[in-house]
């Protein structure tokens, strides 16, 4: 599918002053070919072009629009905002507001601090994990990703407990051997790795359910053993719930799988659209943090009114009633029909549905790693995300990230995604 002309001269012009034409690389489109849409507008579960073409949309902003673009309640709230200020650098009682709304839906979380992306909430969460127990040691797993800070672009040294190397140019060799990567659902490699370097390991951080590499749950007792292992060796265990909070469940991947973090980070769905990231967890932990201690962190707009805002409609909307599990409930019967769609056409497929979050790998195998994520067919992937712009239905421009519903998506919605799927197929 080629973009429309208005999209394509826009592209042209972005790459004259954007590297790549976009702030974020995979914006770019380059992992399934083509050239990406330029948006004019969105509302509820659609996205508009610059050129007027109308997309169902399952990547929602890569996950905060839980309630879909434009929720008519969320910009009331924030033209109300607007009118008092957009940002004080002062504290305001909606940050606290937001903050205990949090403390209510993950009680692992004592304390928590605000910032402005995911990417500072796991900087910081990893700064403070070290700080508090004066070691230097990351763990971290292939195929999660947690934000581009140093330590967390860092892939496997060759043998599996080795010193980590730089898996992006401009990243010192000096900071990436500290950072163990090891292979997602693989719990004797944690153990291997903390009875090599036990006592220099300051955390492990995982994401509970693994986003960025498609959707793959983690196997049975693999968060536990790393619970275990933490607490064997005095390791921080940290779960990245970024993307997994309020979209695997109201209380995150750790409510739904039942295993404790020692500190949680958060960011997309608490900011209803606008920019955010929080970090949070026990409370002799988070009390390092300046100015009760010695680690330090800090942000010009960390928790400013007007996220807060959108965060406070946004999760006040999302814990009524129904309402997730309604969402959650449409998400399995698109992948189930997903799924089906492809089996007809005899494409072998394999995918999960969790909460409002699913993904679908081109593999007639189980995927429960990233080598096995990488073994997928991704060149058929970008011949069927194209199709399905073709046919309206706005899939991620990579075929190793989460798709998500919202609770603007429809009935409607889904069937006419199914049949655009079946056309494609
Ligand atoms: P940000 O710095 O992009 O706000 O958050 C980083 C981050 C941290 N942790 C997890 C589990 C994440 O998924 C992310 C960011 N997610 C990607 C989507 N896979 C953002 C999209 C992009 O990079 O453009």
């Amino acid at each position: 599918m080629s973009a429309g002309p208005r999209s394509q001269a826009a592209f042209e012009r972005a790459r004259r002053s954007i590297p790549g034409g976009v702030d974020s690389p995979v914006r770019a489109f380059r992992s399934v070919g083509g050239q990406p849409l330029f948006i004019a507008s969105a509302k509820g579960s659609k996205l508009t072009d610059l050129d007027g073409r109308t997309y169902i949309d399952y990547v929602g902003s890569w996950g905060p629009l839980v309630l879909g673009h434009a929720d008519d309640e969320v910009l009331g709230a924030l033209t109300e905002a607007m009118a008092r200020g957009t940002s004080y650098g002062a504290p305001t009682e909606l940050e606290t507001e937001l903050a205990e709304r949090v403390k209510e839906a993950y009680s692992s979380i004592d304390l928590l601090r605000f910032v402005n992306s995911g990417t500072e909430a796991t900087m910081s969460a990893l700064r403070l994990a070290r700080g508090f127990t004066g070691r230097d040691v990351i763990v971290k797993f292939e195929g999660c990703y947690h934000g581009h800070a140093d330590s967390l672009l860092v892939k496997a040294g060759s043998g599996l407990a080795t010193l980590g190397v730089p898996d992006s140019a401009g990243v010192p060799a000096d900071t990436a051997k500290h950072t163990l990567t090891l292979p997602f659902n693989d719990l004797e490699a944690v153990d291997a790795a903390f009875a090599e370097a036990g006592d220099t390991i300051a955390a492990v951080i995982v994401e509970p359910v693994a986003g960025n590499m498609g959707v793959i749950t983690p196997v049975d007792g693999f968060l536990q053993g790393l619970r275990a292992a933490c607490d064997r060796h005095g390791a921080v265990l940290i779960f990245d719930e970024v993307m997994t909070g309020w979209r695997v469940g109201l209380g995150g991947a750790q409510g739904h799988f039942g295993v404790t973090p020692d500190l949680t980070t958060l960011g997309k769905v608490i900011g209803g659209g606008l920019p955010v990231g929080a970090y949070g967890g026990r409370q002799d932990i988070m009390e390092r943090i300046a100015p009760l201690g010695p680690v330090y962190q800090a942000g010009t707009l960390s928790g400013n009114p007007l996220a807060m805002t959108a965060g406070l409609v946004t999760l006040r909307r999302l814990h009524a009633p129904g309402v997730f599990d309604e969402a959650a409930a449409l998400t399995a019967r698109l992948l189930d029909g997903l799924l089906a769609a492809a089996t007809d056409a005899g494409v072998p497929v394999t995918g999960t549905a969790i909460g409002t979050m699913f993904g679908v790998y081109l593999s007639g195998s189980p995927v429960r790693n990233y080598q096995e994520a990488t073994g997928c067919d991704t060149e058929r992937f970008g011949g069927f995300h194209a199709g399905m712009l073709e046919r309206g239905v706005y899939l991620a421009p990579s075929a190793y990230e989460a798709g998500f519903v919202s609770t603007a998506h429809t009935e409607e919605d889904v069937s006419a995604t199914l049949d655009a799927a079946r056309a494609v197929w």
